[in-house]
């Protein structure tokens, strides 16, 4: 049982502790009892609180704060690994915990191609190490009319961006998802395959959009999207494309999953916008998860709280017509 000092983490995934060794660390820390277990760190106690977790590679990463983090707690690390939406491995919320396991997430590499001066192909651990990892702990709210708060690790996409140099044509950038019928055999026919999302070049630009690869100071889990992840936390869950593989810079608006599935639906920029209801039900309202099953439910805010930072990247736009 070897306890990991800082210099230990962003190790390659090939160092990553494997579970058996995970389990027994937790065989180990619950030998502590409870007052050991009050000198863990809030997230290790937190986890040791919840015997029935998903047993994975606990690979520590080291980051900094943010600014950009929200003061709210964060959602339990039970309700965000298996509350999901990742349709590749089933439509039930409880699917994508139980059936992603067969995603193989090393080795990965991305691919950034298009309108860009350095196109190139980068492999996941490299990636992960362009710019500091941050904790930002942001909003997250499904266009389903949910909302958790998730304490993400990562850093601005920009850092990508930057990296890759987008050329003048480049106007938008289009994110493509891992599709793969023997890693994701629930997958089924339900979406157009692989799941697709955009941004225009001055939302992937914006500092509050990040490049995720963990989640409560470790890696993320397979359902989150691993091995990296988008989240735009101003937008409505379904832009924040998981299992990144290719980010594209392109000229034209790219078609994207969910609006050519049902472009009255879902639109391409899909702010969080309390006031445009979807056709099927309103956005006044959203159901915190973790609340309880009776609380009442919150009133959601434009943007999702973040027009401050992101209202002056619409304005003049009509956005009920670009919703
Ligand atoms: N590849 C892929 N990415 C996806 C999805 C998906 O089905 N497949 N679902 C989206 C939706 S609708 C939401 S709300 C978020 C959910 O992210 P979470 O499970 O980490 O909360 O992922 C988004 N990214
Ligand atoms: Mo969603």
């Amino acid at each position: 049982m070897v306890i990991k000092k800082p210099s230990d983490v962003n190790l390659p995934y090939s160092e990553v502790t494997p579970k058996s060794g995970y389990l027994d660390r937790r065989k180990f820390i619950t030998g502590l009892g409870l007052a050991g277990a009050a000198a863990l760190s809030g997230y290790e106690a937190f986890k040791m609180a919840q015997p029935d977790e998903v047993a994975h590679a606990s690979t520590k990463l080291t980051f900094g704060k943010s600014a950009y983090s929200d003061t709210q707690a964060p959602t339990s690390f039970k309700d965000i690994t298996h509350y999901n939406n990742y349709y590749e491995f089933g439509t039930d919320k409880d699917e994508p915990a139980e059936y992603a396991g067969t995603l193989k997430t090393r080795p990965w590499t991305v691919a950034i191609e298009g309108e860009v001066k350095k196109p190139q192909s980068i492999d996941v651990d490299s990636l992960m190490k362009l710019a500091p990892l941050e904790e930002r702990i942001y909003r997250h709210r499904c266009v389903e009319g949910w909302s958790m708060v998730i304490p993400w690790i990562g850093f601005p996409l920009s850092a990508l961006i930057n990296r890759a140099q987008p050329t003048s044509k480049a106007k938008y950038v289009q994110f493509i998802t891992l599709f793969d019928r023997q890693q994701m055999p629930h997958a089924g026919n339900v979406l157009d395959w692989p799941y697709s999302e955009g941004l225009r070049m001055d939302e992937a630009m914006h500092p509050l959009t990040i490049l995720v690869f963990g989640l409560y100071g470790e890696l993320l889990p397979n359902q989150n999207g691993a091995p990296v992840r988008i989240h735009v936390p101003w937008k409505y869950g379904f832009k924040s494309a998981k299992s990144i593989v290719k980010v594209r810079f392109v000229e034209q608006q790219p078609p994207t999953t969910w609006n050519a599935m049902a472009s009255n639906e879902y639109g391409f920029y899909s702010n969080v916008n309390p006031e445009v209801d979807h056709p099927r039900w309103s956005q006044a309202t959203e159901r915190v998860i973790g609340a309880g099953l009776f609380s009442a439910r919150k009133p959601t805010q434009m943007f999702n709280g973040y027009g401050k930072l992101v209202a002056g990247m619409y304005s003049g736009m009509d956005l009920r017509k670009y919703y």
